[in-house]
């Protein structure tokens, strides 16, 4: 239900889908709860409301249950986001240059490109860097964003697992021509990748 081109990507449409999902039920059952006691307690009926102190069953069920809802949101959030952050010791590395408006990759061998070309099923490690102003690197259909800010060292992981070619935007106002950054990304198959990667 969720496979997007990386993993990391399904893990995002699935929180969101959670979270939505609960605030839906949420909304539903307080929006009816709120319509039935409008016309249960009318005052034409003639209820005279009395005085409650305290409930401890009650209190303690609306207490702990939002808790529990909140935390399971924030447990999946976390674990996504701390997959990643996390840097394997074989990722592949390309530093991720911006300026007033382009965005430049760097490889290891020299090589440098305005697209971003990508080995598939590899983790990549996009090392972040401003020359002038804060930028934000974001790749859509990974669901993925990182600011690139100027003077901060940042980076951001990439783990493909589906050819083709994305959109990346710049998604912080940088200035004019702010609009004009976008460029792609390319995910080749291996083969592909160090046939590319080899010819100067
Ligand atoms: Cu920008």
């Amino acid at each position: 239900m969720f496979s997007g081109p990386s993993a990391h990507a399904g893990n995002v449409d699935f929180v969101m889908f959670y979270i939505v999902s609960i605030s839906v039920v949420l909304l539903l059952g307080i929006t009816a709860t709120m319509i039935y006691f409008v016309f249960k307690y009318n005052r034409k009926k003639g209820h005279k409301p009395k005085d409650i102190h305290g409930n401890i069953v009650l209190e303690t069920v609306w207490i702990v249950i939002p808790t529990i809802l909140v935390l399971s949101m924030f447990y999946y959030g976390y674990m996504g986001f701390r997959e990643f952050r996390y840097v394997p010791k074989d990722a592949f590395v390309i530093d991720v240059v911006a300026r007033q408006w382009q965005w430049q990759f760097k490889y290891g061998d020299g090589k440098t490109t305005d697209t971003l070309y990508v080995p598939i099923n590899k983790q990549i490690k996009l090392n972040l860097e401003s020359l002038d102003v804060n930028h934000s690197l974001y790749i859509p259909a990974f669901r993925i964003k990182q600011d690139v800010l100027y003077g901060i060292k940042n980076y951001m992981m990439l783990t493909p697992d589906e050819l083709g070619s994305f959109d990346i935007a710049c998604a912080e106002y940088c200035g004019l021509d702010h609009w004009q950054m976008y460029t792609k990304l390319v995910v080749m198959p291996q083969d592909k990748f160090n046939e590319w990667y080899n010819t100067k």
